[in-house]
């Protein structure tokens, strides 16, 4: 779209040559870093403004997420202006790689899969010319950096991401807003970051959100040689936004998280309601009808009552702005786990947002009123959820069997009272960088055979279909190996081992949790370990193991089980009598640039919870648009997979919803223990001194075993779905030894994969929940 790489060349060496006195060629890569990106801003300025100007006055959508896992932005930056290539060439033929920037930190201010699809729908959006902005918080720490210690244990480290800058953002100090607690007032300080859009001119926009004090300094207090007291309010205000929850799926009731949901909340209100005043004028009354805001989760819900509060406060009264609020605000929901889900005591609510507990006991009354045996406050606690439902135009699940068990489990009772406002998003990931960027060698092969820009427009991959033969699985194989060998070189460098690009990869990444069932897999590995070394599995195909998992600092099973693996990788990378047959690797912290390593090159994506339990997944999408077959159960948006590419391209495995419904109660999982000898003696390693192992690992066999007091044996039925895995598993290592055959499902599953781009998610998002169409551009 025509940039000037030259020009950009040109500013950044200035850049490099006004703010640090170095040539290109002598710029370390943080001082590149910076330069190339204040360059690129720069060029990028005039379609910033222009795409935000055109859109002022236009019905627009808002994503109001505490998380957005970005990833590094300077790959992709370029990628989407078209210009990275150019710019590779460009730098190259000055002696400067542009890898060295692998070596920059990347944005993680998102645990996992809510807040990563956060980041896949601002691209889409961008690219397909949907007026969507994002709202965000800016933490000081991202997501922990992790890595593991000589017993195979996590240790977390501060993700310190602004260490060497952020060329990506604006302070846009003019837009600032306060944000009132009872305690003191915090300044939101807003920072701007560009959504550059692919094969368009238009850039969105993600506003993300700092707070910082009033008063840097209390000068009495520094006048009284009191230098802590003088600096308080300053660190009160700053620690709001200092850390990323590191909690992925279980809720923890913390204050200072009450916090930074009201911040983000009211910020955000506060921002959109200045542009609608500026824009519209002072009558809020058709507030609605431009602004449709999209909660993801429950962790902004704050977002309902907080307008409410500002609309009565600029002299609405409830009825009216509840309405508003109502016809506002959509909920997308991400999980049905339990423990997840986001219940405030009123009493510590109170505490720090005193006005917001008042408007939702109103709104709790109204909805007992209006719908008695609904409610949204129970034994002094409000129901985030249940507020989200209430107050909201539609809640939405992320795939189709997810939101199936919304209306029949989770949400019963609503969608009795409310069916017409209970839809499906099947999540969707950006194929920029989910496929051109990290995988250029496949996208050529692709672009090569059916021609045009299929990045753009997914659905294009079809074509691919009929033409897959002999010829294409072996361009395909031999794409996949270049791939397997620069992961090796990856992996050899930041964890010391040595893989081999002619085993099979099995990949399991995603954050570590119990439903997850990484354990499932190490104990199939530790099974296959000893059945070959009895000699009783002849023809297997020898198979690199990779696992990539974070796992919540204070979330002990977890731990425990990554402790675990680490262990029986280190026994059986270091027994020769099976090194040319199975290799194990737990790569340490795992992220979003790690999986643009680590997915291309995957040839089976392990997506194994039990049914029910993932709500969507993404991951498992990444991995089948590389070329990945799944080994999985019939859980979120694995039904989907696997119905697009057809049953028989995939290895499905494992209990269905019904089926564990039908055996939950009478299910015990020592029968199974007792009753096969393989997973016996693997499961043994926990405890029997095989592995060395301690007090942990004999918990989690006791938990799998016996139960514990706060759950029966094997909650997430490991030993229930066992006999299956591990069938599937061995079938599918058999299958591979036909390469094309092999191969071809792999290509099968590339040219199922259209349904899974977030730009067909987004569209829907557009099209059935905000009900605003594309700006042409
Ligand atoms: C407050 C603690 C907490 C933090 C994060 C509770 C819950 C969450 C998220 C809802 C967990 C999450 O990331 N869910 C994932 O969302 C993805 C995007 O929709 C899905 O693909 C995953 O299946 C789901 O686990």
């Amino acid at each position: 779209m025509n940039y000037d790489c030259t020009l950009i060349l040109k500013w950044t060496e200035a850049q490099l040559k006004y703010t640090y006195d170095v040539s290109l060629q002598e710029a370390t890569a943080q001082q590149l870093h910076e330069a190339l990106g204040q360059a690129i801003m720069m060029s990028i300025s005039d379609n910033w403004n222009r795409s935000k100007h055109t859109r002022l006055h236009q019905r627009k959508a808002y994503y109001i997420s505490a998380e957005y896992l970005i990833g590094r932005l300077v790959y992709s930056n370029m990628y989407n202006l078209g210009i990275l290539d150019e710019m590779k060439q460009l730098f190259a033929e000055r002696g400067v790689d542009l890898a060295i920037l692998e070596d920059v930190e990347d944005a993680a201010l998102g645990n996992g899969g809510l807040g990563r699809l956060a980041a896949c729908f601002l691209d889409s959006a961008a690219s397909c010319n949907i007026p969507l902005s994002g709202y965000g918080l800016r933490y000081r720490f991202g997501l922990f950096k992790q890595k593991f210690d000589k017993n195979g244990s996590q240790m977390e480290a501060a993700d310190d991401w602004t260490k060497f800058g952020d060329p990506w953002s604006y302070r846009r100090y003019n837009h600032t807003v306060k944000v009132e607690f009872p305690d003191h007032t915090v300044l939101a300080v807003p920072y701007d970051v560009p959504v550059i859009g692919y094969g368009t001119q238009n850039i969105n926009t993600l506003r993300l959100w700092q707070c910082e004090a009033e008063e840097e300094l209390d000068f009495n207090a520094f006048n009284d040689q009191d230098y802590l007291r003088a600096l308080a309010q300053k660190n009160k205000a700053e620690d709001i936004t200092r850390v990323l929850y590191p909690n992925d799926s279980t809720w923890e009731g913390k204050r200072l998280r009450i916090k930074q949901q009201y911040v983000l909340s009211s910020a955000s209100l506060q921002d959109m309601l200045r542009v609608h005043k500026s824009a519209h004028g002072n009558d809020l009354s058709r507030f609605a009808d431009y602004y449709a805001v999209q909660l993801n989760d429950t962790h902004p819900a704050m977002s309902i009552p907080e307008l409410i509060r500002l609309l009565m406060k600029e002299g609405m009264d409830f009825e009216q702005s509840f309405a508003i609020a109502q016809k506002t605000f959509s909920y997308t929901n991400h999980t049905v786990m339990g423990e997840a889900l986001e219940k405030w005591n009123l009493d510590l609510l109170r505490s720090v947002v005193p006005e917001i507990v008042d408007i939702i006991l109103r709104i709790d009354e109204k909805l007992r009123r209006e719908h008695p045996g609904l409610s949204i406050v129970r034994d002094n606690t409000a129901h985030m959820a249940s507020l989200s439902v209430y107050v909201g135009t539609y809640v939405n699940g992320v795939a189709e069997i997810h939101s199936q068990i919304l209306k029949d489990d989770l949400f019963h009772q609503w969608y009795e009272v409310f069916p017409e406002r209970f839809q499906n998003k099947t999540n969707g990931v950006t194929p920029r960088r989910w496929m051109g960027l990290c995988n250029p060698e496949l996208t050529q092969l692709i672009k090569y055979r059916i021609g045009g820009d299929f990045l753009k427009d997914l659905d294009r991959l079809a074509k691919l279909k009929p033409m897959i033969d002999d010829d294409m699985v072996r361009q395909f194989n031999d794409i996949k190996r270049v791939k397997k060998e620069q992961l090796c070189k990856v992996i050899a460098k930041r964890e010391g081992v040595q893989l081999n690009p002619d085993f099979v990869f099995d990949v399991q990444v995603k954050r570590l949790h119990e439903y997850k069932r990484q354990l499932m897999n190490a104990i199939s590995i530790v099974d296959i370990y000893f059945r070959l070394k009895n000699g009783e599995l002849p023809n297997f195909q020898p198979t690199a193991f990779i696992f990539g998992a974070k796992s919540a600092p204070g979330y002990a099973r977890a731990k425990a089980i990554i402790r675990y693996i680490n262990r029986i990788a280190r026994m059986i990378n270091g027994d020769p009598e099976v090194s040319d047959k199975l290799k194990v690797v737990f790569v340490q912290n795992y992220n979003c640039s790690y999986a643009e390593h680590i997915i291309p090159a995957a040839d089976i994506s392990e997506q194994i919870s039990p049914a029910g339990t993932e709500a969507s997944g993404t991951g498992n999408m990444k991995l089948m648009l590389n070329g990945a077959v799944t080994l999985g159960t019939l859980d979120g948006a694995n039904v989907e997979i696997a119905k697009e590419a057809g049953m028989e391209n995939e290895y499905i495995f494992g209990h269905t919803v019904e089926q564990i419904q039908a055996v939950r109660d009478g299910y015990c999982a020592r029968d199974v223990y007792n009753s096969d000898h393989h997973l016996r003696r693997a499961l043994d390693t926990l405890v029997d001194g095989t592995v060395p192992t301690d007090h942990e690992q004999s918990e989690l066999y006791h938990a799998l075993l016996d139960g514990a007091s706060w759950h029966k044996a094997d909650h997430y039925f490991v030993l229930l779905d066992y006999p299956s895995y591990i069938e599937a598993k061995l079938r599918a290592n058999q299958d591979y030894a036909d390469r094309i055959g092999f191969g071809r499902k792999c290509l099968l599953n590339i040219a199922n994969g259209a349904k899974f781009s977030s730009d067909r998610t987004i569209a829907q998002y557009a099209e059935e929940i905000w009900h605003i169409k594309p700006t042409q551009y």
